[in-house]
């Protein structure tokens, strides 16, 4: 998708700090971090938000939320980590591919927003 900074990242038009990858996503390090480990998870196929996943297929919706598991792992959250996606205006979504905020490696508030 052109202009799409995340699909830029996919491309390797732009660098990214890769953490894991498939066939079907994509994850690797915010360039603004939250906490001591903040992952974001993109699937490889341009989706706007979960708004957009009519268009997405069962595999690349499921594959997101396995990363997420499998890279929580990796990176010793075992204490716990949260999941975040922002969707649309009122979330304050600034980019338009889809992605799984993977935030942990501190305790977290308890209000969420
Ligand atoms: P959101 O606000 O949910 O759309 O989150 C977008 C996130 O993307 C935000 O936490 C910062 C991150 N981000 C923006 N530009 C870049 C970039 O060029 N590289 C990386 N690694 N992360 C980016």
């Amino acid at each position: 998708m052109e202009n799409c900074l995340f699909c830029k990242i996919l491309s390797g038009e732009i660098p990214s700090q890769k953490v894991y990858e498939n066939d079907y996503v994509y994850a690797f390090r915010d360039i603004n971090p939250q906490a001591p480990v903040h992952v974001l998870v993109i699937p490889k196929k341009h989706l706007a938000s979960l708004d957009d996943t009519d268009n997405a297929s069962d595999r690349d919706l499921a594959e997101c939320l396995r990363a997420v598991r499998l890279i929580a792992s990796r990176e010793n959250l075992a204490n716990g980590y949260r999941v975040v996606s922002n969707c649309g205006p009122d979330a304050c979504q600034s980019v338009h591919h889809l992605h799984f905020h993977i935030i942990g490696g501190r305790k977290m508030e308890e209000k969420m927003a």
